[in-house]
């Protein structure tokens, strides 16, 4: 693929001037614009008229042939994982599993592959807000040497559903409703809560759901997890059953859904512009990538069925191994190009890594494929670069179809031949013992339509999920499935929510009873009674993420007369933390600081909200803070700082704004009187002590 150059000024013009004479300037070939063919266009400003008021002539190619590509620049977007956004990086091993499996990405310890990872949200369209309660795609192609390897996750280690034949269903159900068009992005409508009202094994993935986890602070804070289970495969064909995790080293942060919210109209980017930003500016985001390995004896003596994706395999009980990092350290250069026509399929899948018979993973194996057909359009979309197979050669004897981007030689494309191909007798054969082979799995049953009874508990790893929670984030999820339950108009729906919950933990369904203001009703009839399972911490995000400034954005609000020492002290120890830190002023041309110096701002007042920071510092002069007690703007920027439990560094001038935001004093708001310093530690987290003062949780 070529990049365009960029004509240097002025290098190619050509135009008719306003007294019909010709002006030009000849430009070297490499600089000039051409048409798709190569025919060099001399007039890019002007279709070809009958005379200058006249007509537009139908032989003006350069004209349809520059409107016709324009009419043609969509393609379908997925239908599901729509929203997305993604970078390059690589992959490294740091631990062999060797023992486990023959794929070489999983064996050569220090070599790095490179690898592509998209991102998404699942239930918007393309143009959809970053900050939408939902569930984040987690997909990533490595390059490897024996084919490209696609794990393709989400955020979440389980699914909604356990059996591939009810995914169309789901999907339709969270998308906008089929007569309306509404709602966007939201889960919280009436088809998706009756749909899983109807649909108990969604329980556990509805306790996930509804936690903090589906309201990510950054891309670069969540963890992903290739959710269905898979098999490793060694030399000797022997199998280990093995489940995929990724933990960002930022560790696993989210927003509130009050700030996710307004971060959805402050700005809809919000996840995209982050990753992008970061990895522009070096801060590369870094995850650990680890296994969960299980024989087939250990996983009969577990109490689910780890064919069932619905369950997940506590790390206390099966410890996570970790192999390995992935760094994204390259950000694409053409969204269309890359991060659209990417297409991710379960099935690539290099030797040595293997499906197992997971339901919903063996309906994925045909879904992918089949997708990236209608999304763009031909059998050859394995050739588009993103797509293509890099860390080794790949040949067959496909030919042909639309798009055929390459030119395969030779004359024989059939197999066996004795012609010679590709340079090579008899051209490319199969490999027996380097090529991919399948698990050899005993399957000798009837053929039926059935759900294992395995697979038949659907409450005890909700149970767990719940359980496993501090009771900040148990809180958050009564008060998520509180606004989601009130976006419903039915009765019957939302009491059948609540049957179901009782089934999870009596508390928690009381909890979102009383928040709807509902009797609770029957417990729904469960198929096999609940157990009790040991509680898992590692389930949690509170408590769990380092402290640290690093990757997080801090916001100082600033007018004229400031003092300018105390916001270069602020900027200074955030700085050195790893923070971000922007300037914000009343006007964006910025302000007179105390001592007469201008200081520029990197964003006005009313369009950088503090919704966009994990920590803000007010610096402002006396006369400063009088005029921002007359703009909205201040205050909600104040006050939303407060709700949202981020850290407040002031100085004394600001004081009548914090008054007039309400904002009550408590550790996190800090007076830089004595230095930054001590706004350095609140300012690593959430103040979550200050959240029974401002929120009424369900
Ligand atoms: Fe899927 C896209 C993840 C179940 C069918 N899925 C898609 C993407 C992710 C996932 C991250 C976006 C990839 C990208 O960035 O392009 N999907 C999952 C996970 C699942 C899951 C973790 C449960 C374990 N998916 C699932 C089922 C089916 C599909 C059961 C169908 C039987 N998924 C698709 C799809 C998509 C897709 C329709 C839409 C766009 C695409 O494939 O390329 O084929």
């Amino acid at each position: 693929m070529t990049k365009p150059k960029t004509p240097p000024a002025g290098a190619a013009t050509s135009h008719i001037g306003a007294g019909g004479e010709l002006h030009q300037t000849a430009s070297a070939p490499e600089a000039r614009m051409t048409t798709n063919f190569g025919v060099p266009i001399s007039d890019h400003q002007n279709s070809l008229k009958a005379g200058a008021r006249g007509p537009s002539l139908l032989e003006d190619f350069v004209l349809r042939e520059k409107i016709q590509h324009f009419d043609h620049e969509r393609i379908p977007e997925r239908i599901v994982h729509a929203r997305g956004s993604a970078a390059h990086g690589f992959f490294e091993l740091t631990e062999s599993l060797e023992k486990y499996t023959r794929a070489k990405i999983l064996t050569e310890v220090g070599v790095k592959t490179e690898l592509f990872a998209r991102f998404s949200t699942v239930a918007g369209g393309a143009g959809s807000v970053d900050t939408p309660r939902d569930v984040r795609g987690f997909a990533v192609k490595f390059y490897t040497k024996e084919g490209n390897w696609d794990l393709v996750g989400n955020n979440i280690p389980v699914f909604f559903i356990q059996d591939a034949m009810k995914f169309p269903d789901l999907v339709h159900a969270v998308k906008m409703e089929a007569d309306r068009g509404y709602p966007q992005a939201a889960s919280a409508h009436d088809t998706f809560w009756d749909f899983i009202g109807l649909m108990p094994e969604s329980m556990h993935m509805i306790m996930w759901a509804m936690s903090d986890r589906t309201i990510p602070r950054s891309l670069r804070m969540m963890e992903g997890f290739g959710v269905n289970t898979f098999r490793l495969l060694n030399d000797k064909d022997e199998a280990t059953f093995v489940k995929f995790h990724w933990r960002p080293k930022l560790g696993t942060q989210s927003t509130c859904w009050d700030e996710a919210v307004k971060i959805a109209g402050a700005d809809p980017d919000y996840h995209r512009r982050d990753l992008f930003e970061s990895i522009d500016s070096g801060a590369f985001p870094e995850w650990e990538f680890g296994v969960q390995l299980l024989s087939q004896a250990e996983a009969d003596a577990l109490a689910f069925d780890i064919l069932d994706a619905t369950k997940l395999i506590p790390e206390e009980l099966v410890p996570i191994k970790v192999i390995g990092r992935m760094v994204l350290n390259r950000n694409v250069d053409n969204f269309f190009a890359e991060t659209e026509q990417a297409a991710f399929l379960p099935t690539n899948m290099p030797p040595g890594i293997d499906a197992s018979e997971d339901p919903l993973l063996q309906g994925r194996l045909f879904s992918y494929q089949d997708t990236q057909l209608s999304r763009l359009g031909s059998v050859n979309f394995h050739q588009l670069p993103i797509n293509r197979a890099k860390g080794c050669p790949f040949q067959n004897l496909q030919r042909d179809g639309h798009m055929q981007m390459d030119i395969p030689v030779g004359r024989a494309n059939y197999e066996p031949n004795s012609l010679g191909l590709v340079g090579e007798p008899g051209g490319p054969r199969e490999d027996p013992k380097g090529g991919f082979r399948t698990a050899q799995v005993m399957s000798d049953g009837p053929k039926v339509r059935l759900r294992a009874e395995t697979f038949a508990d659907h409450y005890s790893h909700a149970r767990l999920f719940y359980a496993s929670q501090t009771t900040i984030e148990q809180a958050h999820m009564a008060s998520a499935l509180v606004f989601e339950l009130s976006k419903c108009s039915f009765e019957h729906v939302r009491l059948r929510i609540l049957g179901n919950l009782q089934n999870i933990d009596t508390d928690l369904a009381q909890r979102v009873a009383d928040g709807l203001a509902m009797g609770l009703p029957a417990k729904a009839e469960a198929a096999v009674k609940p157990v009790d399972m040991d509680a898992s911490p590692a389930l949690r995000i509170v408590g769990k993420y380092p402290e640290t400034l690093n990757g997080r954005a801090v916001g100082i609000l600033v007018t004229d007369g400031a003092d300018g020492a105390v916001i270069n002290a602020v900027k200074k120890a955030a700085l050195a933390e790893g923070a971000s830190v922007k300037i914000i002023a009343p006007k964006v041309g910025g302000v007179t600081l105390k001592d007469g110096k201008m200081l520029p701002a990197d964003g006005q007042l009313a369009g950088t909200p503090s919704v966009l920071f994990d920590a803000v510092a007010l610096v402002l002069s006396e006369a400063g803070c009088a005029e921002l007690l007359k703009e909205s703007a201040a205050t909600d920027f104040v006050s939303n700082a407060f709700v949202h439990l981020k850290a407040i560094g002031f100085t004394s001038e600001a004081q009548p704004l914090l008054d007039k935001a309400n904002v009550e004093p408590d550790a996190g708001i800090v007076d830089l009187a004595a230095g930054a310093d001590g706004f350095i530690p609140p300012a690593r987290t959430r103040q979550w002590d200050r959240e029974p003062k401002v929120r009424m949780l369900a």
